[in-house]
Parts: C-alpha cells; sequence; structure tokens
C-alpha cells in the first residue's frame, strides 16, 4: 500500500510539472478566453487544463486516491478511510489573467482526518512551498520558520477578500487594525499568502471564507513552520470552506482578539 511520504515526494514533483505548464499558459495569457463565474470570480482553460493534469497525473500513481479540485469540484461524498487531494490549479487567477505574477499552484493531502501535507508552488519565483507535521517546513528545500512578532503593528497582515461573503467583517477588521497602527497587505492569491505566512514574509492571514483548495495547501506548511491557524477542516470545511486566521506563535492572543473582539465568535 502506498505511504504518505511516497505521496509527498509525487506531490512536490507533481507541483513543479504543473506549474510549468501554468506558467507557459501566463506567458501566452494574452490568447486566453476569459469566463466568468461569478462576480470578480474568472477562469481560462489554463486552470481547466492544469487541473486535468493534476489529476491524472494522482490517479496514474494513486488510482485509489480522490480528489477534490477547484474546477471539478469532487464527487458528492468523500470515502473517509482513502486519502483526499485537495487541489487549486491556479489560485490568484484574477493575477495570472492581469499578468500580475502573484498566482501559485496549490495542493493538499487530507489522510485520517487532518491535512498530512501542504504544497504551494510558485513559478514566477521557482520556489515550492512544502511541510507537514511529519515533513518540517520548507522552501526549496531550506527550512521556513513563521515570524516572531508580538504586536500587529511589528509587519503586515494579509486581509484576503472575495465576494463570496458580505463586506462588514472584513471592513471592521481593516479599521480596527489600521487604528491599532497595524497594516494590511492583499496579493490575490490566498495560497500564496499563507505560504509567506509559514515563511515569516507576512506576521498573519484573515480571510473570512475560502474554499479548502485555497488555504489546505499552506496550512499544514504554517504549523510545521511554528505557526498557528484556526481548524479549516472544522465542520463540513472540506467541502464548504471556512473563515482562516493564521499567524506566527506569538501573534495568536492578539490577531484573535482583533477578529473576534473579546472572545466575540459572532462576525
Ligand atoms: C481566490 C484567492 C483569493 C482569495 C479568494 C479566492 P482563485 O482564489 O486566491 O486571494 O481571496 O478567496 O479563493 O479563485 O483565484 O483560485
Amino acid at each position: 500500500m502506498a505511504t504518505n511520504d511516497e505521496r509527498y515526494d509525487y506531490g512536490k514533483t507533481l507541483i513543479r510539472e504543473a506549474g510549468g505548464v501554468a506558467y507557459d499558459y501566463f506567458k501566452s495569457r494574452d490568447e486566453l478566453k476569459i469566463e466568468s463565474k461569478g462576480l470578480q470570480d474568472v477562469v481560462s482553460i489554463a486552470d481547466r487544463n492544469v487541473e486535468q493534469l493534476i489529476r491524472r497525473r494522482i490517479l496514474e500513481r494513486f488510482p485509489d486516491d480522490q480528489i477534490l479540485g477547484e474546477e471539478e469540484e469532487g464527487p458528492a461524498e468523500f470515502d473517509p478511510g482513502r486519502p483526499i487531494w485537495v487541489v487549486d490549479p491556479i489560485d490568484g487567477t484574477q493575477c495570472f489573467l492581469s499578468g500580475i505574477p502573484t498566482w501559485c499552484v496549490s495542493i493538499g493531502l487530507v489522510s485520517g482526518g487532518h491535512i498530512d501535507f501542504g504544497l504551494v508552488y510558485d513559478p514566477n519565483a521557482d520556489e515550492l512551498f512544502a511541510g507537514g507535521a511529519a515533513y518540517g517546513a520548507v522552501c526549496n528545500d531550506k527550512p521556513i520558520r513563521a515570524s516572531d512578532a508580538a504586536s500587529l503593528k511589528d509587519g503586515m497582515l494579509e486581509v484576503g477578500f472575495s465576494h463570496r461573503t458580505g463586506v462588514d467583517w472584513t471592513a471592521r477588521v481593516f479599521s480596527d487594525l489600521l487604528k491599532d497602527g497595524g497594516m494590511y497587505h492583499r496579493s490575490g492569491s490566498g495560497a500564496l499568502s499563507l505560504a509567506y505566512v509559514a515563511a515569516g514574509r507576512y506576521i498573519g492571514y484573515f480571510e473570512e471564507h475560502m474554499n479548502s483548495w485555497d488555504s489546505f495547501g499552506a496550512v499544514p506548511i504554517i504549523k510545521a513552520a511554528g505557526g498557528w491557524t484556526n481548524d479549516v477542516m472544522a465542520g463540513d470545511g472540506l467541502t464548504a470552506g471556512s473563515v482562516v486566521v493564521a499567524c506566527g506563535p506569538n501573534l495568536q492572543a492578539e490577531i484573535k482578539n482583533l477578529i473576534w473582539p473579546g472572545g466575540n465568535h459572532a462576525k
């Protein structure tokens, strides 16, 4: 029976191959036909073909594994006894199609009821972020650590947003963050930004709602890098997504108080 160590090694090679194909599309993006999936939500043949490549490669090597991908989604129900690959072929599609280099390929592996490892590949910078509890956290094989910032004043908080939600919670977080002397950033690729939290480049991350394919690739890397995230698997996080809050080890209390003031978990 295949092991997750084998999946981890295979995934690292696969995500670089997929990123290479995506990067070729990026260089000739003017030829791509852009389709709308909703408000500020676009897609092209690049997303679909890269996802198909990833699906094909996974099933060639691990035919019994299951796949949840952004473009083709997954089966109506998953068998919790078999590994599930959670795939975003191009995270940051709007940036990709606009010629902005903040996009990536993201893959997470759910196995045994938790996210065993995650992979985020940025072809523009040729950076592969990888990790999990059993593997440590690395960028291009070099160990990475989440930021040791102890205050929101000590760096940039990435704030993601999509029109899947209303604006009130995010607007309130912006307001309180700025009043407290903090600073925000939005790259347009949630997965890549979360990988940057693992690498200590951003001190934290907040987004009211992310789909699992946007967060599961980076969350295990953040944890393996000494950082903290909320439980993105809680409830039906795999299929419905969740709020995502992440930070380095010393910022947990302060970021929780910014997002859920006084421990009030209402928005
Ligand atoms: C998007 C992310 C964006 C995030 C959105 C959305 P897509 O993914 O990259 O940063 O804020 O929630 O999921 O559609 O570009 O793959």
